[in-house]
């Protein structure tokens, strides 16, 4: 755990190394804050991933730690790439997932977009 008591960032995750270019994504946005791709395990018939360019771990790191323009930047790009991927008229659902009991697999903060289809109520 870091002094904020969240866990410290990991550089060798898989987010950081596609940050990097050292692995491939399909990229669909990218610019001083953040970078969008294809999820590879797409759970809709859009599944794209956002993920800020700084080191942040989870949606609480992001919130305690980025700059403002960082925060603002990022949730723009969010919305920019659901706009240009043309779900803005059908709707789309925003996610990301914290921590264990979260569901969080790479220690990365991203946000999910989900369209495409009718995503319907979402209950754990
Ligand atoms: P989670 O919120 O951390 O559980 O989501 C991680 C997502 O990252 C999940 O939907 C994976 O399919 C996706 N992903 C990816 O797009 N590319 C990768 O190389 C890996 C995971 I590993």
């Amino acid at each position: 755990m870091s002094a904020t008591g969240l866990p410290p960032y990991d550089d060798a995750n898989i987010f950081a190394r596609i940050l990097r270019g050292e692995i491939p994504c399909r990229k669909i946005h990218e610019d001083d804050h953040a970078l969008a791709f294809h999820d590879i395990n797409p759970q809709a018939p859009v599944h794209v991933l956002v993920i800020p360019k700084g080191q942040y771990v989870s949606v609480a790191d992001f919130s305690a730690s980025a700059t403002d323009a960082e925060v603002a930047g990022f949730w723009r790009a969010v919305a920019k790439v659901a706009k240009d991927l043309g779900l803005e008229q059908s709707g789309y659902r925003v996610l990301t997932n914290m921590g264990s009991d979260g569901g969080q697999e790479v220690p990365h903060f991203h946000i999910h977009i989900f369209g495409g289809r009718p995503i319907g109520r979402m209950v754990p």
